[in-house]
């Protein structure tokens, strides 16, 4: 019988960070540099982690002491490191009052969130807070929240009503200018639950923007398998990720707490604005864009999309002709380099991240990943067949029936709405207007300048499926 991953030593670090949303992502991420932070330079930020909806991670890390592996995989070879930087994990649905007590210790003084795009409760057209999503009514009256917008803002009115300072809160999640967004959703919750405490949160409270990245697909039973042949113990929670890294974090912490990130690669910056549009326009564009067109022509990973030589000139042609224009470089940046440099870490073999989980939640990422882009070039006057492509093949994946006529299993907070408006429409152009019309992720103007180029990506995309209309698109003209 294999033996249980344990950890090798009691938590040395107090908690110091209370992180929402414990996913794949943050512990191969955020996780990894703030342990290495800590053996660095010290500092008591061991991180207790949230989990907002089901106790899954938290069975899984209690018997190993919250301790797990973190699976690099790279094109020529993997090392697997062991993370102990967790202090425990609390399950938001079974207890609230615990995470609120968690969060309101004089000890913590970061809040960082990784909760998906969804989790902000916001319209992602504008970044307001959408007053009328379920949870935020809830929150809106209760003093145990459901939200993550609703315990940032309960624990701030336990910090103050405690005389403490605030902790910094901060997104880890792939928005445009994640700070300035959770800042607006935690602003507006608390001036309608208590406009004093919204008052002190203006002047004390501290929300810097940040750029994440680095692909973490979801752990998958051959994944678990490995780590327990190299490590020799069996791991119930590992991560997998590739080698590529990168943190872009704005310095404006809470007086200034905050781990010494610096020292392990973390680049702090007074605006991350440059970094975060490069990235979320050139890699989480691109990948969006091959989830839909590469799921729709059968290929199950991203480094099989990217492997077909269609899609490899698709993405290429993405970059070079559709995105670089609109993306301004950050300093020191080519962004010619890091699109090579994106499509080398795409066709990593090692990394299996399928199409099916970047396609998840399209209607919450569109908005930043693709209209951003498009709405730039058309104000300019430059053509972008590509990315009208690829939104055409969104519209054609919520859709739910691929080119074979099978159900596609769409996750998303609105793919009820949107099959029934795709269901409804008589006609292809028809259903172009009717997704068009969802002004969440559309806004009015942008739907109205586009209609005609997305139909004709859509009436090509039924016409000839994903590939041929990709390689038609790709072809010199
Ligand atoms: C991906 C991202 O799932 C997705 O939507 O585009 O998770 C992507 O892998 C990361 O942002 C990379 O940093």
């Amino acid at each position: 019988m294999t033996l249980r991953l344990t950890r090798s030593s009691a938590p040395a670090a107090k908690t110091g960070i209370v992180h929402l949303g414990l996913g794949a992502f943050f512990r191969a991420h955020g996780a990894v540099y703030v342990a290495e932070a800590m053996a660095r330079s010290g500092g008591d930020w061991g991180i207790l982690g949230v989990s907002l909806q089901n106790p899954t991670m938290r069975d899984a890390l209690a018997p190993q002491g919250w301790a797990y592996t973190a699976l690099e995989l790279g094109p020529d070879g993997e090392i697997a490191r062991p993370i102990e930087v967790l202090t425990g994990v609390l399950v938001a649905r079974e207890g609230a009052e615990a995470v609120l007590a968690a969060m309101a210790d004089p000890a913590v003084r970061i809040v960082s969130l990784t909760v998906t795009e969804k989790g902000y409760c916001h319209l992602p057209a504008t970044g307001a807070l959408n007053v009328e999503h379920a949870d935020i009514q809830h929150d809106l009256t209760n003093p145990l929240p459901v939200s993550a917008p609703g315990y940032i803002v309960r624990a701030l009115q336990r910090r103050r009503q405690a005389g403490l300072r605030p902790f910094t809160v901060l997104s880890c999640d792939n928005l445009p200018n994640n700070g300035r967004v959770v800042r607006g959703v935690v602003l507006e919750l608390a001036r309608r639950i208590d406009p004093d405490l919204a008052d002190w949160i203006v002047t004390e409270g501290r929300f810097p923007a940040t750029m994440v990245d680095r692909i973490v697909p979801a752990t998958k039973p051959e994944d678990m398998a490995r780590v327990e042949a190299l490590i020799g113990a069996h791991d119930a929670a590992p991560v997998v990720h590739e080698p590529f890294r990168q943190w872009v974090v704005e310095d404006d912490f809470v007086d200034g707490a905050r781990p010494d990130l610096g020292a392990v690669g973390v680049r702090l910056v007074r605006d991350v604005t440059p970094y975060e549009h490069m990235k979320l326009r050139m890699l989480n564009g691109t990948h969006s864009s091959l989830a839909y067109l590469g799921y729709l022509a059968e290929h199950e990973t991203i480094a099989d999309t990217v492997a077909d030589p269609v899609f490899a000139t698709f993405v290429k042609h993405l970059w070079h002709r559709e995105i670089i224009p609109a993306v301004t470089a950050p300093p020191g940046e080519s962004l010619a380099a890091y699109a090579d440099a994106l499509f080398a870490r795409y066709s990593n073999p090692a990394i299996r991240h399928r199409t099916w989980q970047i396609a998840m939640d399209g209607s919450q990422k569109l908005p930043q990943r693709l209209l951003g882009t498009l709405a730039s070039n058309l104000s300019k006057g430059i053509a972008c067949p590509g990315l009208m492509l690829a939104i055409a093949a969104w519209m054609r994946y919520v859709g739910g029936i691929d080119e074979r006529g099978r159900p596609i299993e769409v996750k998303d907070p609105l793919a009820a709405q949107l099959r029934a408006l795709s269901d409804g429409a008589q006609t292809p152009a028809d259903r172009v207007d009717a997704l068009l019309s969802v002004r969440a992720v559309f806004p009015e103007e942008l739907a109205a300048t586009i209609r005609p180029g997305i139909t004709g990506a859509y009436e090509l995309l039924l016409r000839l499926g994903a590939r041929a209309a990709a390689s038609l698109m790709s072809e010199d003209k």
